[in-house]
């Protein structure tokens, strides 16, 4: 397995809702690394930035009024790069498929996602392949914001303690 490293965001609608605790549990449980990790306001420059790929969508304004926190009252969202064997997929099953309302209960979309307010309040992005991580992680955070792997080795070294309440 590829050491790599990706992108969680976590979005608007999951602060909002008090959400953050839940992913951040559920991440842990995957035995990764973080080797970044900021509170940042996001403007809608970076918002159409971090989705330009799907620029031209009939959601896209939506989604960037989403990421910029206007829909949820919230002015901020929560960064972080995992990092590890397989962790662009392992953090993408966790997170589960695009729309809460097909994606698999036991992944965090389908836990806690929702489509009420007009955008798929889908509580967190995660990256999708290892060139979408490398444009994100450069994206969001300087490079010297990050831990070095060396930094963050201890971490990897060390089991997930389990949390009893919450499935793997
Ligand atoms: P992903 O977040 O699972 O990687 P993408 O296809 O990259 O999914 O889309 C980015 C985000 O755009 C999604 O998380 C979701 O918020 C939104 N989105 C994607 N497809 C749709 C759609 O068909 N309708 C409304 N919003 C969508
Ligand atoms: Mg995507």
């Amino acid at each position: 397995m590829a050491d790599e490293a990706t992108l969680v965001l976590i979005k608007p609608d999951a602060i909002a809702r008090g959400l953050t605790g839940a992913v951040l549990t559920r991440l842990d449980q995957l035995g990764l690394r973080v080797v970044g990790a900021k509170a940042l306001r996001v403007s809608r420059r970076l918002a159409t930035e971090h989705y330009q790929a799907l620029r031209g969508r009939p959601f896209f304004e939506g989604l960037v009024t989403h990421l910029t926190g206007q829909l949820h009252g919230v002015d901020y969202v929560l960064a972080f790069v995992y990092a590890g064997p397989d962790a662009i997929a392992k953090v993408r099953q966790a997170a589960g498929a695009t729309d809460p309302e097909q994606a698999d209960p036991a992944s965090l979309r389908g836990a806690f996602g929702r489509n009420t307010a007009g955008v798929m309040e889908n509580i967190l992005h995660a990256s999708s392949d290892a060139r979408e991580a490398e444009r994100e992680i450069a994206l969001w955070f300087r490079p010297d914001e990050l831990l070095s792997p060396q930094q963050a080795a201890k971490r990897a070294t060390t089991q997930p303690a389990g949390v009893p309440c919450c499935r793997a």
